[in-house]
């Protein structure tokens, strides 16, 4: 079994050695372990560091400009899957999650009970995080529970173990991150998630991916919003729909109280049957919204069935070279010591 341990890296030079201090050189049901890095335009020297420590395979998503974190885990797959991993693990550049736990993550996968493993950092009690950024994950990961109708414990954690036949499935879709994206389709593709708990290490630096609280908020709330409405068409509708036909349900209902039981105001009110029937077509506009969303779900899951079998012929057809055939946008660095 091969494993292929992967770092999306932008400007890490500082801390990816900590990464490798307690990186696990042997894991027992593994025959095969090696390293990947996603670098994406880094202006330090990441490239070098990681050539340095022995890092296998270096990926560059090419172009001057940041393709962010989704766009780079997606390549960084597509190089793995090549390189012939079974399991492929993802951390951050950062440190922030305990390298030596790796063993305990791929371990569910190697026994063969779970698809996808997820370091949990029990968000909405961790110490490290602001209330705000606790408050922030579990509204966050109660959202993405609530539209997957699974359990969900943290749903950004970027400590993850997936399975080669997972990975297969998975599309990632969005560019900005992969997290709460390839969570999600694992769940709708009925594979096995499974939670680890782990203690995040000392905060080293502050979030590549979030510049400021406000931009947190908006980028998370519009990847889920976003996210939601892909895999989740109906379920997401169903409540903005309920959100205008409640109060417009009120508002006709005030109504007609009036109307049938008051004679006196039985003329009156009228502003209510207005909003109320405002309210009303834009709920009713909005289920419509859901019912095609949900026609066009079940298009693209035939779609990515094909792009699954797609990948697996390419795959054993193609070999190392096909990953950069796939993807003009990358280009291998090669680490020959
Ligand atoms: N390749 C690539 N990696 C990125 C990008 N943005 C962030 N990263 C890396 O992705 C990982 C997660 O980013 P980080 O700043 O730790 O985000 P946080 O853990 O969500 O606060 C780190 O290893 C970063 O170096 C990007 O645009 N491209
Ligand atoms: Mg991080």
């Amino acid at each position: 079994m091969k494993l292929v341990i992967q770092i999306p890296c932008f400007n890490e030079e500082q801390t990816l050695p900590l990464v490798f201090e307690k990186m696990p050189e042997r894991i027992e049901g593994i025959d095969c372990i090696e390293y990947q890095v996603i670098d994406d335009g880094s202006t330090d020297r990441t490239v070098e560091v990681a050539k340095q420590l022995g890092v296998h395979h270096i990926v560059q998503v090419s172009g001057k400009n940041r393709r962010w974190l989704g766009r780079a885990f997606k390549r960084g797959i597509d190089n793995a899957l090549a390189l012939g991993a079974d399991i492929v693990v993802n951390t951050d550049g950062d440190n922030q999650y305990p390298s030596e736990r790796i063993a305990d993550l791929v371990r569910p996968i190697v026994d063969g009970y779970a698809d996808v493993v997820i370091g949990d950092r029990d968000p909405s009690h961790f110490k490290g995080f602001s209330k705000a950024k606790q408050f922030l994950q579990k509204l966050g990961s109660a959202t993405v529970g609530f539209l997957t109708g699974q359990p969900v414990k943290d749903a950004v954690s970027g400590f993850r173990a997936y399975s080669r036949s997972a990975l297969l499935r998975i599309h990632v879709m969005t560019n900005y991150t992969y997290t709460v994206d390839t969570l999600m389709q694992a769940h709708q593709k009925g594979l096995e998630v499974v939670w680890l708990p782990i203690s995040p290490n000392e905060k080293t630096r502050e979030s590549r991916l979030i510049t400021s609280s406000v931009s947190k908020v908006r980028k998370s709330g519009l990847t889920i919003l976003r996210l939601s409405t892909m895999h989740s068409p109906a379920k997401t509708f169903a409540v903005l729909s309920a959100l205008f036909a409640l109060p417009a349900l009120g508002l006709l209902g005030r109504f007609g109280y009036f109307y049938l039981f008051v004679p006196a105001e039985a003329d009156g009110h009228i502003q209510s049957v207005v909003v109320g029937g405002v309210l009303l077509v834009i709920a009713f506009q909005l289920l419509f919204l859901g019912i095609i969303g949900d026609l066009l779900a079940v298009n693209r899951a035939l779609i990515e069935d094909l792009l699954t079998r797609t990948r697996k012929l390419e795959l054993q057809a193609g070999g190392e070279a096909s990953a950069q055939q796939r993807n003009e946008d990358i280009r291998l660095v090669s680490n020959q010591q």
